[in-house]
């Protein structure tokens, strides 16, 4: 028999047969569970998800207790909570003699490299870190398909992973032809067309705790509470994901690029927390969707868009995020150095696209892809905001957001400020990107149609000043080819105007703080 070992489940490790649990043995294992405050404010998480993480980690605990393995929980305020995961390892250690620590690799950098300092300062004991097979890619995967390849693109990631796993795969082909049915999808929404409801988990006496819990020790965090209903449990997250693949996803591809004004989830699966934390399987959510196509109940083009987005891009993005760190994490190939303005706090701003989104997130701490893309993204990305300080807005505000995943995503996809290792373009776009995909321009006192001005959509001229001002870094870019061939038509009068609505605009930003 094996010696006694303690094991470590951190708060997105929330599956009973993860590695770190794989070999144990209930009637001598312990598990190691702890609700750290240093968690909780390396960044001012969102309210919500610190209720969302804190409750559903109580859960799970509840559960492996019913599955009848010793879990030892430290909660947030036990007296004798030490603060730190590894002095609450080493006083469970010295109280049972135990000599073995199993985990499962912490997800984000800043963790892992803790844990594997504090792994070599303890020769004395056996610790096994272990990797997260969850994902379906591994590091030693990763770095392979990346070696020797000149540039990083999804889709051929993407492809070759469904190749691996035999995803919407036809006699070695991909399902219907093609890998890609981006043509067809992106469709903007029809005004009369009503919204799927979303199931409502009304929090029991776990949840209920923990947010008194939250809004005693970190009230001050951003956020509202008031709306709050996260999946917090398996059976919960298995809900969601029912409900999202019979009543969403068929339409799923034609809108996942939409928006709309006080609609916040559209045909969205509102799984990404569930799947983050661990309470769904990657793998299960995609076998799941192919399946609804393989019974003829979502279209192909729904349902590959779907699985690109969790075999594919979060995946890759995760790939990224292990290739590069740390260095990554400071990079800034368009040294864009202006400050966070206020609003992305408060949500006061007049630009209605910005205060929808911005509003929609302090108060479901959730944003659709598109929205933390093209809109509150693009405009980052437009004025020069600091790629450090909007990681950290952006790690700070969403409920699904942990660091391998919200990074890669802000300093690649949306600031290119990696020079393209991830996006080919910057996704760059003027107010006529957002009038098209939302009816937000019908709402708002701009004029997305004027180009400058004090009424015209500050989109509009930032966009044009964006790409004059990187033209040295820019327009060698293939994809960007005919956007300077138009910035070169227009006469020095029309550039001049177009700069200088956007030098007022941007200086009317800096001194709102
Ligand atoms: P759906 O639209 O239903 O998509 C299905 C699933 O695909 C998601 O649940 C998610 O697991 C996965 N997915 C989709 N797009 C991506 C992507 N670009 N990268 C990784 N996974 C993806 N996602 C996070 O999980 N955590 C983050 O911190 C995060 N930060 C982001 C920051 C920015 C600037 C951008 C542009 C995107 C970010 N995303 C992040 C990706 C995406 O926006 C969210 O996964 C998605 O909005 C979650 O909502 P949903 O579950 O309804 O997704
Ligand atoms: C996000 C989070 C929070 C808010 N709190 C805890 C906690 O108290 N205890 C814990 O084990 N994990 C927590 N987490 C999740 C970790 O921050 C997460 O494991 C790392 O960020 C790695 O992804
Ligand atoms: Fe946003 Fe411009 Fe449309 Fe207003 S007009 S909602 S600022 S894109």
């Amino acid at each position: 028999m094996s010696p006694p070992c303690l094991r470590l489940i951190l708060g997105d490790q929330l599956t009973p047969n993860i590695s770190s649990l794989r070999d144990m043995a209930p009637e001598q294992d312990m598990i190691l569970m702890c609700e750290l405050a240093t968690e909780a404010t390396y960044v001012h998480h969102h309210k919500q998800k610190l209720v969302l993480v804190l409750s559903a980690m109580r859960h799970f605990a509840r559960e492996l207790r019913l599955l009848g393995f010793k879990v030892h929980y430290v909660t947030l305020d036990a007296q004798d909570n030490s603060g730190s995961f590894f002095s609450e390892i080493e006083s469970v250690l010295a109280r049972s003699g135990c000599r073995h620590v199993a985990l499962t690799e912490p997800a984000e950098y800043r963790l892992q490299d803790q844990f594997r300092h504090w792994q070599q300062q303890h020769p004395q004991w056996q610790i096994d870190i272990r990797e997260d097979d969850r994902f379906l890619c591994s590091h030693d995967s990763f770095r392979r398909w990346a070696q020797d390849r000149k540039q990083l693109r999804m889709e051929y990631f993407y492809r070759q992973l469904r190749q691996e796993y035999g995803i919407l795969m036809e006699q070695g082909q991909p399902a219907g032809g093609q890998w890609n049915f981006d043509r067809e999808n992106r469709k903007p929404l029809p005004a009369n067309r009503v919204m799927p409801t979303q199931p409502q988990f009304m929090p029991d006496e776990i949840t209920l705790d923990v947010i008194k819990l939250v809004e005693s020790h970190f009230g001050q965090h951003f956020g509202s509470l008031e709306s709050f209903n996260h999946a917090v449990t398996r059976e919960q997250a298995l809900l969601q994901l029912s409900h999202f693949l019979d009543s969403s996803l068929p339409l799923f591809g034609d809108y996942q690029d939409a928006m709309r004004q006080d609609e916040p989830w559209l045909y969205h699966s509102l799984l990404s927390t569930s799947i983050n934390l661990g309470l769904l399987n990657p793998l299960e959510v995609i076998q799941a969707a192919q399946e609804q196509w393989q019974q003829g109940q979502a279209p192909l083009n729904a349902v590959e868009g779907f699985i690109r987005q969790i075999m594919g891009w979060r995946e890759y993005v995760r790939g990224l995020y292990w290739l590069h760190m740390p260095e990554y994490a400071s990079r800034n190939y368009l040294n864009a150095y202006r400050s966070l303005p206020s609003f992305f706090w408060s949500a006061d701003t007049d630009l209605n696209c910005l205060q929808q989104c911005i509003s929609q997130t302090r108060d479901y701490a959730y944003a659709h892809h598109i929205q933390r893309l093209m809109v509150i993204g693009n405009f980052a990305l437009l004025a020069g905001l600091d790629p450090e300080q909007v990681s950290r807005w952006y790690l700070e505000v969403y409920a699904d957001a942990y660091e391998w995943v919200e990074l890669p995503n802000v300093l690649g996809m949306v600031l290119f400020a990696d020079g393209g290792e991830m996006a080919s373009k910057p996704y760059a776009a003027s107010g006529a990107y957002i009038n098209r995909m939302s009816n937000y321009c019908k709402h708002c006192r701009y004029d997305v149609r004027r180009k400058s001005g004090p009424d015209a959509c500050p989109f509009n001229y930032l966009y044009w000043d964006f790409m004059a001002r990187h033209e040295s870094l820019l327009s060698q870019n293939p994809r960007l080819g005919l956007t300077y061939r138009q910035l070169h038509k227009m006469d020095e009068e029309q550039q001049q105007v177009l700069q200088q609505s956007a030098r007022i605009f941007l200086k009317s930003l800096d001194q709102t703080d």
